[in-house]
């Protein structure tokens, strides 16, 4: 039996902290968002399903972070598929780095063209307006996450990549670029596990990375097919402070998963997929949709994810390709 989801995060007591309900204007369900402290406030950019079945980003604002969120009365960031073609079936799962050196918020979110899932990049001061600066990474590819620092001189990426292989072939791979916009010298990071493992089908990272003294604390979503759907569960990664590209360490237990009601049925039932965090105080509060739905809270202490990240076993990867 797995309890180590009760130590690390706590659920917020009033959770769904957000739903349809709450929304100014007619739509399917508020679930997947990216989340930034700004200018005093906490920001979620929220993945909204219109009644198409299609998607687009809308700004909730709070004080506190956790109630009185102020909703865009309309769409903040709806696509664009003029002139973004990859963007005609929505865009989705933002999440939100500020880049200290640019000293701007830069979102990457799924682009949803007719070749498939792509990852697009775009950039905000303010989160009212957003400068695009396209796709990318090519089709099949999402959850995506830049990191906050450069390393020697080189942005770096977290993003999965699908492959076709015989074998489940979602796994997490980094990437870097000198301008945000070319990407290469490529490797494969996580690997979704295999066999009778929580996270054997795929893997995806959740939050941007969290920076600690100890290393980046990497939380990922983790996907175990069944013969009644998937469920979708949370572990965390260590990976080191100065090379991204290392993993020092990887839990072999989720860390967080699909319990309450709002995270059991919904639209996809049994689905926890947070895609943003904001850190004050050491408090990690993390915002997670909810069985594509509606959107959750949950709480962990940062020094804690430290903690358990260390007790958990060290990485067996071997080489850059896995
Ligand atoms: C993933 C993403 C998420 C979604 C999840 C569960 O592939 O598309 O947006 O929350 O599936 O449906």
């Amino acid at each position: 039996m797995n309890n180590t989801f009760k130590e690390l995060f706590q659920r917020y007591s009033r959770n769904p902290i957000l739903t349809v309900n709450d929304w100014p204007y007619p739509a399917n369900s508020v679930f997947n968002c990216g989340a930034a402290y700004f200018d005093g406030e906490t920001i979620l950019l929220v993945r909204v399903e219109d009644l198409r079945g299609m998607s687009h980003l809308t700004v909730a604002r709070s004080q506190n972070g956790v109630t009185s969120w102020q909703i865009d009365q309309k769409p903040t960031f709806l696509p664009d598929p003029i002139h973004y073609s990859e963007e005609i079936w929505g865009i989705e799962d933002p999440r939100i780095t500020y880049l200290d050196p640019l000293k701007e918020y830069f979102v990457t979110y799924t682009a949803y063209s007719n070749m498939g899932p792509l990852v697009s990049l775009a950039r905000t001061e303010d989160f009212i307006t957003f400068q695009r600066l396209g796709a990318v990474l090519p089709p099949e590819d999402k959850d995506a996450a830049l990191f906050p620092v450069q390393f020697n001189g080189r942005w770096a990426m977290l993003h999965r990549p699908v492959i076709q292989t015989p074998a489940s072939a979602a796994h997490v791979w980094i990437a870097f670029s000198p301008d945000l916009i070319h990407w290469g010298e490529h490797s494969l990071l996580i690997r979704a596990r295999e066999g009778g493992w929580w996270d054997a089908y795929k893997i995806g990272i959740s939050p941007p990375p969290i920076q600690t003294s100890h290393g980046w604390i990497v939380l990922y979503h983790g996907v175990r097919k069944t013969g009644g759907g998937v469920i979708y569960r949370l572990g965390i990664v260590l990976l080191d402070l100065d090379d991204p590209t290392r993993v020092l360490r990887r839990s072999d237990e989720w860390i967080f998963g699909p319990r309450e009601h709002y995270e059991r049925e919904g639209d996809v039932d049994d689905v926890v997929f947070p895609c943003g965090c904001v850190i004050e105080n050491n408090q990690v509060r993390l915002y997670y949709g909810c069985a594509d739905t509606c959107i959750g809270l949950a709480t962990a202490e940062l020094d804690e994810l430290v903690r358990y990240s260390l007790s958990c076993p060290e990485s067996k990867r071997s080489s850059r390709w896995g």
